[in-house]
């Protein structure tokens, strides 16, 4: 009888089961009242009083390992069996949906690769500026209105600190670490206090773009722009250039393109002028150089700067400049599968 326990224990211990009616046909056959311990409890009775001291310790141990086998697997099938008792059809595809690039990046992303196949590198920089690299290194005079409270954000009232209200602060700190020469762009998030409205934000995006040599002149900053907006929306697009003024450029201009709807003919995103405004750009003013450490008798430069959420609404004909902050997802969708 030792040798018939002895085996039902090993068996007892190799046994797993897979499915809920394989653990209760093992609780039928063991633990039930017509189970096998039953039955040896019965037998065991028949033993000498000598016998029924080492068959009782026997059968406890096998008693308890049945139970324990028991409960253990019990807890387990019933956990999995509530996970399938989902009405999930597992063969059906998954959601198509994967997210998608926000247009913003999209545009980054290609103004960054345009200007890289022709050398420019890419530079960034804090979004918390000082005075000195916002505004006075670009030639702001002291009283200039952009620097008023109204135009921009200062830090607790820190007179010297502010968030950017444009990249070109990354740039004086490019030319102050560096000698020309230099050819880079700088894409990222600038501020200012501004009344949101569908045409300003106080929040939005720029690539400001620097390019520093001997024997720089006007007709490289002028192939350089042409190149880009041909890259940018098409090769038949035209480029003109106005006289404007900006502190920290001269001579400075405003940037035109031929209209990106109508070609040139005239409709109401140019406003029947053929031609629509995408950046500004000029000679950088020579006291700009000398600010940065940089010898405006050896070198000159050209930069330039354009707001992405503009070159985005007219690349993807967007008439409100809220909709890029709203995260509106019937709007977002729109721009899945784009890199
Ligand atoms: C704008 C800005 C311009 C720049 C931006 C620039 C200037 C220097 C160094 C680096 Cl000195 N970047 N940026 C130059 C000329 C015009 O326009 O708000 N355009 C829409």
């Amino acid at each position: 009888m030792q040798e018939k326990i002895k085996n039902l224990i090993h068996d007892v211990e190799g046994f797993i089961p897979s499915t809920e009616e394989q653990l209760e046909e093992f609780r039928l056959k063991y633990l039930s009242k017509k189970g096998i311990l039953s039955d040896l409890f019965l037998e065991m009775k028949e033993a000498s009083p000598e016998q029924k001291k080492d068959l009782g310790k026997i059968l406890n141990e096998l008693k308890n390992k049945a139970e324990e086998k028991y409960a253990s697997f019990k807890e387990s099938l019933e956990g999995s069996k509530l996970e399938v008792a989902t009405d999930m059809d597992l063969t059906l595809p998954s959601s198509s949906y994967l997210g998608s690039r926000h247009p913003i990046s999209i545009v980054r992303n290609e103004i960054v690769e345009i200007f890289s196949r022709i050398g420019f590198t890419v530079s960034e920089g804090p979004e918390i500026e000082d005075d000195w690299h916002n505004f006075s290194a670009l030639n702001f005079p002291e009283e200039h209105p952009a620097r008023d409270m109204q135009d921009t954000f200062f830090i607790q009232k820190d007179p010297d600190i502010a968030l950017r209200t444009h990249t070109s602060s990354v740039q004086v700190r490019v030319m102050e670490s560096s000698q020309p020469p230099i050819r880079t762009i700088s894409p990222g998030r600038v501020f200012r206090n501004e009344a949101i409205s569908a045409r300003a934000h106080c929040i939005f995006h720029q690539v400001e773009g620097l390019c520093i040599d001997e024997d720089i002149s006007f007709a490289d900053l002028k192939q350089t722009l042409l190149y880009f907006a041909r890259e940018m929306f098409g090769e038949d697009t035209k480029i003109r250039l106005r006289p404007s003024y900006f502190p920290f450029t001269e001579p400075s201009a405003e940037m035109d393109i031929s209209c990106t709807l109508c070609g040139g003919k005239g409709c109401n995103i140019c406003k029947y002028t053929g031609w629509t405004e995408i950046m500004g750009c000029g000679m950088v003013d020579p006291n700009v150089l000398k600010n940065c450490h940089i010898n405006p008798l050896i070198y000159t430069g050209f930069a330039f700067g354009m707001g992405i959420e503009r070159i985005t609404m007219l690349k993807y004909q967007i008439n409100d400049l809220r909709i890029y902050f709203e995260n509106d997802i019937r709007f977002l969708r729109q721009f899945s599968g784009m890199i």
